[in-house]
C-alpha cells in the first residue's frame, strides 16, 4: 500500500465511524484536490446513497444561512444528524466563511449531531463544484441522515451544485418581482420546493402570486407540482419551517412513489460526475505526458504563425497521451 492509501484508510475508518474531525480532514483533502482524496472517496463510496441531500439557493442575502440553520434545528429535534454545507463563492478566505456561517448558526455549531462546513473557491468554480460533491459524499458516508448544502442561486456552476441535491428548495423574498423574472431562467426549473423568506415584510401575496404564475406555465415532466411555503427565519420561534419540513418530506415521498425518476436523478448526476472524472483523467494524463515542459509553448508558437491548426495538435496530442 502505498502511503496516500494507507492514509486515507485511516482516515476512512474515521469517516465510516462517523468522527467529524475525520470528516473534516476528508473534506480538507477533497477541497485541496490531495493525491489521497481519490483513494479516500474510492473506500467510501460504497457507503454512500443513504443521507437524504437538501440543495437551498437563492438571491444573494435571502436568508439561506438563517433557513438553513432552522431547517437544520427543525431535523435535530427529530434526534436527525444533520451536515451543512455552505459553498462560499465570494468568499476568497475560507476560514472566514467558516467564521461568518459559525457567528450565523451559533446554537448549531456546537451541537454534537450537526457538522457545519463553509467551501469557498479557490478561484476557479469548477473545482468548487467537485469539491462540494465529494464533501456531501463524505458527510453521506460518516452517517449524516439529511446533508444540506446552500449556494448563491447566481451562476451556472451554483445551479449545478444545486442540482446533484436530492431535492432542491429555491429561496425568494417579497417585493423582487424583476429578480423573479431573471433568476427564473436557471433556477426556476429546478426548484422542487419554494421558500418565500421574510414574509414579515410587505409583498408576500404578489409574490406568490408571481411564483404561482411562473410555475404554472413551467410544467413538469414528472407531474411534481412545487409547493410554495413562506418563512420568517427570523422570528422567534421561526415561522413556517416546520412546514418547509413538511414540504421537502412529502417531495421525497413522491420521489419514493416514482423510483424511476428518482434513479433517473441519480443517474443524471452520476453520469455528469463520472464525466467530469474521465475528462479531469485525460486532462491530467495529456498534461504530464504531452504538454509539460514547453511543449504547449511549443505548439502554441506553431499555431500562432499558422504553420499548424488548432485541431490537428489537439487529436495529435491527445492521440498521444493516451497510447
Ligand atoms: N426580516 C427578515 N430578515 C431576515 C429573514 N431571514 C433572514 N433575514 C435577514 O437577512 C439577512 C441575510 O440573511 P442570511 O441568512 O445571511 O442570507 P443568505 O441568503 O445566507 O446570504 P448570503 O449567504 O450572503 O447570500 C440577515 O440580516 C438576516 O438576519 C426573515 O425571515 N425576515
Ligand atoms: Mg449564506
Amino acid at each position: 500500500m502505498s502511503n496516500a492509501e494507507s492514509a486515507a484508510a485511516i482516515l476512512a475508518e474515521g469517516i465510516l465511524a462517523g468522527r467529524p474531525r475525520a470528516v473534516a480532514r476528508g473534506i480538507s483533502l477533497v477541497e485541496n484536490d490531495r493525491p489521497e482524496a481519490s483513494a479516500l472517496l474510492r473506500l467510501i463510496f460504497p457507503r454512500t446513497g443513504r443521507a437524504n441531500v437538501v440543495g437551498l439557493t437563492g438571491a444573494p442575502g435571502a436568508g439561506k444561512s438563517s433557513l438553513t440553520d432552522k431547517l437544520a434545528q427543525v431535523y435535530v429535534d427529530r434526534r436527525q444528524r444533520v451536515g451543512i454545507v455552505a459553498v462560499d463563492p465570494s468568499s476568497p478566505f475560507s476560514g472566514g466563511a467558516i467564521l461568518g456561517d459559525r457567528i450565523r448558526m451559533p446554537k448549531l455549531a456546537t451541537h454534537p449531531n450537526v457538522f457545519i462546513r463553509s467551501m469557498a473557491t479557490r478561484g476557479n468554480l469548477g473545482g468548487l463544484a467537485r469539491a462540494t460533491t465529494e464533501a456531501v459524499l463524505l458527510l453521506d458516508a460518516a452517517g449524516y441522515d439529511v446533508v444540506i448544502v446552500e449556494t448563491v442561486g447566481v451562476g451556472q456552476d451554483e445551479v449545478d451544485i444545486v442540482k446533484t441535491a436530492d431535492v432542491t428548495v429555491v429561496v425568494v423574498v417579497p417585493g423582487m418581482g424583476d429578480d423573479i423574472q431573471s433568476i427564473k431562467a436557471g433556477i426556476m426549473e429546478i426548484g422542487d420546493v419554494f421558500v418565500i423568506n421574510k414574509a414579515d415584510r410587505d409583498g408576500v401575496e404578489r409574490t406568490q402570486m408571481e411564483l404561482e404564475a411562473l410555475l404554472e406555465l413551467a410544467a413538469r415532466p414528472d407531474g411534481w407540482q412545487p409547493p410554495i411555503v413562506r418563512t420568517i427565519a427570523t422570528a422567534t420561534p421561526p415561522v413556517g419551517l416546520e412546514e418547509l419540513a413538511a414540504a421537502v418530506a412529502s417531495y421525497f415521498d413522491f420521489a419514493e412513489r416514482h423510483p424511476a425518476m428518482r434513479a433517473q436523478r441519480r443517474r443524471r448526476v452520476l453520469g455528469r460526475r463520472l464525466l467530469e472524472l474521465i475528462r479531469d483523467r485525460i486532462m491530467q494524463q495529456v498534461w504530464e505526458r504531452e504538454l509539460r515542459d514547453g511543449q504547449l509553448e511549443a505548439a502554441l508558437e506553431r499555431i500562432e504563425s499558422r504553420e499548424l491548426d488548432p485541431y490537428t495538435v489537439a487529436d495529435y496530442i491527445v492521440q498521444k497521451a493516451l497510447r
